[in-house]
């Protein structure tokens, strides 16, 4: 896969976003910095050096961009399980596709799907917390592949397993067995309790998880069934 580095960018979503149109299929770009790092629902996700920041361009691929976030997503849990000294089991995936060690987050992806023209363009953008340190307000929900295993890493040995993960995966792609991982890792099962917000400030909706979420979530609260899109909520709690 082709690979870009940055020493300091506002984000490498925003960079693919920009320049898609020049760089070809399987393209990704990274950075030791993100000025302006992004998280979903016009969030801010903290990118100082030290972590992994970077993101993958698909151009007219032949997969669903659902698909292609869900693969990408298997290649960073995967990743982190075999390079991680210490217990491995408490890795999770939350939907729609944060990775969490116990209750705390160590990884977040960002999507970003461009239909211009023929082209259909989808950006898959991961943030995972290696070496970086966590900031005060987020040492609370945040957490770092250092404060795991109480050492450094090295971050391309890191991006290289992940991203020849990636194209394995689709070089011999099964939907069926990319689906049965999923549900192997996943911490939202059928029968998980969680409270759902569509923005923020707005009401909060306590519910029971229906099955294991694709691109939606369906949630059985007061006898009614609701479903969810993975980009419009926000699972704020689950037990
Ligand atoms: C995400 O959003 O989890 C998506 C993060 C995607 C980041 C990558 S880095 C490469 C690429 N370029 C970008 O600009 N973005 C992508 P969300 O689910 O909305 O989570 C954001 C929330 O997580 C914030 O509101 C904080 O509460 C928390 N957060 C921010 N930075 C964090 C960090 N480094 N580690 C853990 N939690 C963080």
């Amino acid at each position: 896969m082709k690979k870009i580095h940055f020493d300091e960018i506002d984000s490498t979503n925003t960079y693919l976003e920009k320049n898609y149109m020049n760089l070809p299929d399987l393209c990704a770009v990274y950075a030791a910095i993100q000025t302006a790092g992004k998280g979903r629902l016009n969030r801010k996700w903290e990118s100082g050096r030290g972590g992994l920041w970077f993101s993958v361009l698909f151009k007219n691929s032949e997969w669903s961009p659902s698909t292609l976030q869900r693969v990408c997503s298997m290649a960073s849990i995967q990743t982190l399980i075999r390079c991680s000294d210490k217990d491995k089991t408490p890795f999770g995936l939350k939907w729609p596709n944060d990775i969490y060690y116990k209750d705390k987050k160590i990884s977040g992806c960002l999507q970003k799907n461009i239909f211009s023209g023929s082209d259909q363009i989808c950006i898959v953008g991961t943030g995972i917390n290696v070496n970086n340190a966590i900031g005060e307000e987020l040492r609370h929900k945040g957490v770092s592949l250092k404060m795991i295993n109480d050492r450094e890493y090295e971050l391309t040995d890191i991006l290289d397993k992940i991203l020849l993960k990636i194209e394995r995966e689709l070089e011999a792609f099964d939907e069926a067995d990319l689906h049965e991982r999923y549900k192997n890792y996943s911490i939202i099962k059928p029968g998980t309790k969680v409270k759902v917000q569509q923005f923020e400030n707005e009401g909060i909706m306590v519910g029971e998880v229906l099955d294991y979420p694709t691109d939606d979530i369906r949630i059985l609260s007061d006898g009614k069934v609701s479903v969810f899109k993975a980009g419009d909520v926000t699972l704020k709690e689950w037990e």
